[in-house]
């Protein structure tokens, strides 16, 4: 480890031991080899920045982890090996595409009327003793739930399915293999240490590090150790710079794999600077530079000695009927609808469309993560065969 990665290290609370995570990543990395699988590690959702060290408080930033969850999906489908680093409770793939806005876990549930209202007695004699014995009789009724049969509702039984059926088969065939960090220190420990693990995969890995990470934090020997109390006066806080980790990334970490970063940028004229300052000093292989108030539609693509490509979200044929209905002499174009994703952690897109549009059935949008993933997938073909010999 360098000086700079020590003390960064050091000045970080790592209180949670992730020895259990690294063995998981451990066997995930066994099975892709045994399978000659190629692998793409996801970063996703925010970190957060610790105001204490009994943390009350902490600073955070709006990426709630569509990019990535959505990501994983689709190299899932394409047969990758998938290890998922994304921020706790932030959204994940498949499941995400039932956490909808005017949606939550009821919203997918009915009784089922046909089954003579013996409900899950019907199936086991020794649940009615389960429920009997359970004291808990005002919050939830016990005899309400042995006589209503609670199942998945019809009106959804099929999106419903589809994506559990999905998630189901990706974990258990060993594809999937998921890690959580929280804050800033945690997410790049876990970086270092996963990317370091995956490293011997080579050219067959792909770091995809979509998480918005802090640029700042508090190192530990200036946080508070307890709540910071008001005492009616302004709080000011000095914030350390987080130490530019790609450098080790690309550098030490995983010299021969594919590396992806992004860039977000909320003023168009410096995106591209930006991006082509980051791909000159890192040296990898990929900036993705997107910007805030359209980041669902387009994104543009930076390489070594190629041409910048913009890649574009494809309207499904239902969003095209939508537009058409609302202004029929509009031709096809892309409709800015990311205007509140602010703490939008388990909100789509299409949820923000205006209320007398029809509602459009869930799983049939086409997100921009699928046309990235397309090129990606192209590029990291050609980035193996030039590698390989
Ligand atoms: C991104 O730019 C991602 O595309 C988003 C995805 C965070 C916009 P959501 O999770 O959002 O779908 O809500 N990620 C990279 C952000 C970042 O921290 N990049 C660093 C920077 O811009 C450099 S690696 O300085």
């Amino acid at each position: 480890m360098t000086e700079v990665e020590e003390n960064f290290f050091k000045s970080v609370d790592l209180h949670k031991d992730f020895s259990e995570d690294l063995n998981r990543v451990k066997n995930f990395k066994e099975r892709a080899i045994k399978n000659n699988a190629k692998v793409i590690l996801i970063t996703s959702g925010g970190t957060i920045v610790p105001f204490e060290k009994n943390m009350v408080r902490f600073l955070d930033n709006f990426s709630g982890g569509n990019r990535g969850a959505t990501t994983a999906e689709y190299f899932l489908q394409k047969g990758y090996y998938v290890l998922f680093l994304s921020r706790k409770n932030s959204l994940q793939p498949f499941v995400k595409n039932l956490m909808l806005h005017e949606t939550n876990f009821f919203t997918y549930l009915g009784i089922n009327e046909n089954d003579g209202g013996n409900g899950r007695n019907n199936n086991n004699n020794n649940n009615e003793n389960e429920f009997k014995n359970d004291n808990d009789t005002i919050l939830s009724p016990s005899l309400d739930v042995i006589k209503n049969h609670v199942c998945i509702g019809e009106d959804y039984y099929y999106e419903v399915s589809k994506e559990y059926l999905k998630w189901k088969k990706f974990c258990e065939n060993g594809s999937l293999e998921r890690v959580n960090f929280e804050t800033v220190g945690e997410y790049l420990y876990l970086l270092k240490n996963i990317s370091t693990e995956l490293s011997i995969l080579k050219s067959n890995l792909i770091v995809y590090a979509a998480a918005a990470v802090s640029d700042f934090y508090i190192p530990l020997d200036m946080m508070a150790q307890h709540k910071i109390q008001s005492k009616n006066q302004s709080l000011t806080i000095t914030l350390d710079p987080v130490p530019k980790m790609i450098k080790f990334l690309v550098d030490n970490w995983c010299p021969n794999s594919y590396i992806v970063t992004f860039k977000l940028e909320t003023d168009q004229t410096i995106l591209n600077e930006k991006c082509l300052a980051s791909l000159s000093n890192y040296n990898h292989q990929l900036v993705i530079g997107n910007l805030l108030s359209d980041y669902r539609n387009w994104v543009i693509f930076h390489q070594q000695q190629s041409k910048p490509i913009i890649v574009k979200r494809e309207l499904t044929q239902f969003q095209i009927q939508q537009q058409q209905k609302l202004s029929p002499s509009s031709s096809y174009s892309l409709k800015n609808d990311n205007h509140d994703h602010h703490h939008d952690h388990h909100h789509d897109h299409h949820d923000h469309d205006h209320q007398h549009q029809q509602k459009q059935p869930i799983g049939v949008d086409h997100p921009i993560e699928y046309n990235i993933g397309e090129k990606l997938i192209e590029l990291h073909n050609e980035f193996i065969n030039k590698n390989s010999n």
